[in-house]
C-alpha cells in the first residue's frame, strides 16, 4: 500500500478504517468455505456512498484495483483478493429506512443483513421475498449483485425479481441514484436489474430500494421419503396443481442426512432410511396444514411423511435440509458446484453425476459427493468432498468441476443458478453463454468500467 494511496483512503474514511494489520484483514481475505484466499492491500470500510465514491476515486487514481465484499458469504470466490487489491467491505452502510407503507417497500443500505431486513419487514406486517440459510450474515448489497435465489424463489422469485431501485458508485467516483421504487417506469435501460448478477463488475451497489411480499405466518412444513429424484418430481407436479400456497421445494438425499445427522446431532426423521426426501413448506395467512396433509394423502409418490406440528417442529425439519452447507464445511474443504438443468432432465442429470465424477477422483478414497437442492427451479448444490487438500487436490478438483459443467451443458443447464459465476466459474462461462453474449457483456463492463477497476477477473475473465 503506498503511502499516497493510504493517506486518500485514510482522508475518506479515517485510520481506524483502513485495515492493513494481518490480524484484522485476515477475515476479509479468505471465502467462507476457506477455499479462495489473496492477501488485499488494505480492508476499506466505508460507511457512506459518499465515502465510497471517495474510495473509488482514489483507487482509480492509483491503479489499485478494488474487491467488493458484503456479508463474505458467497461461495465462488467473488468476494475475496487475489494479491495486492483493495478490498471494499461494505456492512458499515447498514442503515435501514422504516418500511414505506404506501407503497409497500423499503429502502436499506448494502450493508444491511438479510434477517434484519426481514425482521423490519416483519414488524410492518410485511415480509421480504428471499430468504436463504446464510440470512445473519448475507448483506442485501451481496444478494443483489449476485442475484441470489434461495429457498422461495418458487413462491417470490430471485433477488432481481424484488428490486426496485438502487444507488451505485461507479469506477470512476461517479454516484447513480435510483431510489423513487416506481413499480412502472418505462424511461430506457434498466440499469438497476443490470446490477442483479454483475458481481460487482459494473458498480459498487451502495443502497436498495426493494418491494416487500405480504406477510404469511402460518407454515405446514413436512418432511416426505420418496425413492429418488423422479418421485420427488412428479409429487412436486402434483402439489403444485393441489395446494396453492406451496412456497418451498427442497430436495435432500440420504448421504446428505447422515452427513447432517453426525455433524449438528440430530435425530433419523424416520424409523426407516430412505433413499431421498422432499421438504416441502405451504405458506398461508390461514393454516395450510389440512390442505398439505389432505394432498399428500392422495399422492402415490410418498413412502412416509412427518409434518411438523408447530413453529418448532417446522425448524426441526428445516435444520435436516438447511444444515448441509455447514456440515459439509466442517468435513472439509468442498468442491462446490451451483448448477441447474430443464427441471424434467434433473432425474437423468442426477443419475449420471457419479459417472461424471469418478474418473476424476479414481485414485481418492475419500471422496464423496453430496447432493442437495431446490427442487422447483431444478437447480442443485453438488459438493465434493475428500478431494481439496490430497496431493494433486486442486488439479483434481478442476478435473471434477469440469466434468460436471460440461455435463451441464449437455443438459442444456446453467454453470450458475444462484451463486455465481466469481472467480471459481468463470473460465466454463462459455457453456451457459453464448460468444456474441460474452462479447456484449464485456462491452457493457467496458463502458462502465474502462480501466477494469472493480473485481477483475469475477464473472469475465481479465
Ligand atoms: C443452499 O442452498 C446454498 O443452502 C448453499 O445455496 C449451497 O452449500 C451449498 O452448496
Ligand atoms: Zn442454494
Amino acid at each position: 500500500l503506498s503511502t499516497e494511496l493510504r493517506s486518500a483512503l485514510v482522508r475518506a474514511v479515517g485510520e481506524e478504517h483502513v485495515l492493513v494489520d494481518p490480524s484484522l484483514t485476515g477475515s476479509y481475505e479468505t471465502d467462507w468455505t476457506g477455499r479462495f484466499s489473496g492477501r488485499a492491500c488494505c480492508v476499506v470500510r466505508p460507511a457512506s456512498t459518499d465515502q465510497v465514491s471517495q474510495l473509488l476515486r482514489a483507487c482509480a487514481d492509483k491503479h489499485v484495483p478494488v474487491v467488493v465484499q458484503g456479508g463474505n458469504t458467497g461461495l465462488v470466490g467473488g468476494g475475496v483478493p487475489v494479491g495486492g487489491e483493495v478490498v471494499l467491505s461494505l456492512t458499515r452502510l447498514a442503515d435501514l429506512e422504516d418500511v414505506d407503507q404506501a407503497s409497500g417497500q423499503v429502502t436499506a443500505g448494502a450493508g444491511v443483513r438479510l434477517s434484519a431486513l426481514q425482521a423490519q419487514a416483519r414488524a410492518a406486517g410485511l415480509d421480504f421475498g428471499v430468504d436463504l440459510a446464510a440470512r445473519d450474515s448475507a448483506t442485501v448489497g451481496g444478494l443483489l449483485a449476485t442475484n441470489a435465489g434461495g429457498i422461495r424463489v418458487l413462491r417470490f422469485g430471485s433477488m432481481r425479481e424484488q428490486v426496485l431501485g438502487a444507488e451505485v458508485v461507479l469506477a470512476d467516483g461517479t454516484v447513480l441514484t435510483r431510489l423513487s421504487g416506481l413499480p412502472k417506469d418505462n424511461t430506457g435501460y434498466d440499469l438497476v436489474t443490470l446490477l442483479a448478477g454483475s458481481e460487482g463488475t459494473l458498480g459498487v451497489i451502495t443502497r436498495v430500494r426493494l418491494k416487500l411480499v405480504p406477510q404469511l405466518p402460518a407454515r405446514a412444513v413436512a418432511l416426505v421419503a420418496v425413492e429418488n429424484t423422479a418421485s420427488a418430481l412428479s409429487l412436486l407436479a402434483r402439489l403444485r396443481t393441489t395446494v396453492a400456497t406451496l412456497s418451498a421445494a427442497e430436495l435432500i438425499f440420504a448421504s446428505g442426512v447422515a452427513l447432517v445427522r453426525e455433524s449438528a446431532g440430530l435425530a433419523a426423521p424416520f424409523q426407516e432410511e430412505y433413499p431421498a426426501y422432499l421438504l416441502v413448506e405451504c405458506a398461508d395467512r390461514a393454516d395450510p396444514t389440512d390442505a398439505l396433509v389432505e394432498a399428500l394423502g392422495d399422492c402415490p409418490e410418498v413412502l412416509d411423511a412427518t409434518i411438523a406440528g408447530d413453529a418448532a417442529g417446522a425448524r426441526a425439519l428445516w435444520r435436516y435440509r438447511e444444515t448441509h452447507t455447514e456440515a459439509i464445511n466442517a468435513s472439509g474443504v468442498p468442491i462446490k458446484l451451483d448448477v441447474a438443468v430443464p427441471v424434467a432432465r434433473l432425474p437423468e442429470f442426477i443419475d449420471r453425476l457419479p459417472a461424471a465424477i469418478g474418473p476424476a477422483v479414481t485414485d481418492v478414497p475419500d471422496a464423496r459427493t453430496i447432493v442437495f437442492g431446490h427442487l422447483n427451479e431444478g437447480n442443485i448444490h453438488v459438493n465434493v468432498l475428500g478431494v481439496i487438500g490430497t496431493s494433486g487436490g486442486e488439479d483434481r478438483a478442476e478435473a471434477v468441476e469440469d466434468a460436471v459443467l460440461r455435463l451441464v451443458g449437455e443438459f442444456g443447464g446453467t454453470i450458475s443458478s444462484e451463486h455465481g459465476v466469481g472467480r471459481a466459474k468463470t473460465r466454463w462461462l462459455g457453456l451457459s453463454r453464448t460468444p456474441a453474449e460474452i462479447a456484449a457483456m464485456t462491452a457493457i463492463k467496458r463502458a462502465l468500467d474502462p480501466e477494469g477497476q472493480l473485481n477483475p477477473g469475477v464473472l469475465l475473465s481479465r
